[in-house]
């Protein structure tokens, strides 16, 4: 089984985003409006269970103030404060302050050398991936990225498949030819669901729970190439049916 695509997330994935940026810009936002709201780090990594900063922070405030939060007015309270949000995460970009985790340059060039195709399967706002991208690859590094799937264009977020499904639909290719290089399990899920073989590469929020499912479960991609990922994808298909997902790795 020939693989022809890998299917990056962002957050947590290309860079660790979420403590880098994310986690400071919602506090900042918080702040600037007059809120005693903070999230520290261990609140943070509950809250990702929630994809998407506009659905984490309308989950947050219904669970400390759901009369507040249910009312008329809040989701444009959500959606200034997330709007803010995401100015203060350019800033925080734009000053350098994120990195690409070590690893993912080099594992981005080559596959660009060796002809595969690749896309951004994430639920972060598109601006903060293209933004990401040129900060981290240069302008050049748009071109790496065939289809970027971001954000509010499908409407449901992770862990449903459908920004997998997206993505897909815009590469013309079948899930069992491409490779998803994910962080947490709810990104696992996702690709899972729509039949994408999974490779697991922690972040600082993923904890230590195991993630099923996942060809191989890394700390970092430093030092992983594309021969490794060749040899994954491989192995991925020619694991007993009863071990993975019967549409994940169709021959034909
Ligand atoms: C991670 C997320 C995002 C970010 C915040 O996305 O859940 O919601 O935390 O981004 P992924 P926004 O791992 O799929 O890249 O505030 O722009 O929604
Ligand atoms: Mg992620």
């Amino acid at each position: 089984m020939t693989l022809r695509a890998l299917l990056w997330d962002v957050d947590g994935t290309l860079a660790e985003t979420e403590d880098e940026g994310h986690r400071i810009a919602f506090n900042r936002a918080f702040a600037e409006a007059g809120l005693n709201w903070h999230w520290d780090g261990a609140l943070y990594g509950e809250l990702l269970a929630i994809t998407g900063g506009k659905e984490r922070l309308l989950a947050w405030w219904r669970r400390i103030d759901p009369t507040a939060a249910d009312a008329p007015a809040a989701a444009d309270m959500v959606r200034r404060l997330h709007e803010r949000k995401t100015a203060i995460y350019g800033e925080l970009l734009s000053r350098g302050a994120i990195h690409l985790r070590p690893g993912v340059q080099a594992l981005l060039l080559q596959a660009q050398a060796a002809g595969l195709r690749q896309a951004i399967a994430t639920t972060t706002t598109a601006e903060n991936v293209t933004q990401l991208i040129d900060v981290t690859l240069g302008p050049g590094g748009h071109r790496l990225f065939e289809a970027v799937g971001a954000g509010d264009v499908v409407p449901a977020k992770k862990p449903a498949p459908d920004i997998y499904l997206w993505v897909l639909e815009r590469l013309g290719l079948p899930a069992h030819e491409c490779l998803a290089l994910e962080d947490s399990a709810v990104g696992a899920r996702a690709a899972q669901a729509a039949g994408v073989p999974v490779l697991l590469a922690r972040s600082r929020y993923t904890g230590n729970a195991a993630i099923p499912g996942c060809l191989d479960d890394l700390a970092s991609l430093e030092g992983v190439d594309l021969a490794a990922l060749q040899r994954w994808h491989a192995a991925a298909c020619e694991r007993p049916a009863s071990t993975r997902k019967a549409d994940m790795c169709r021959r034909g």
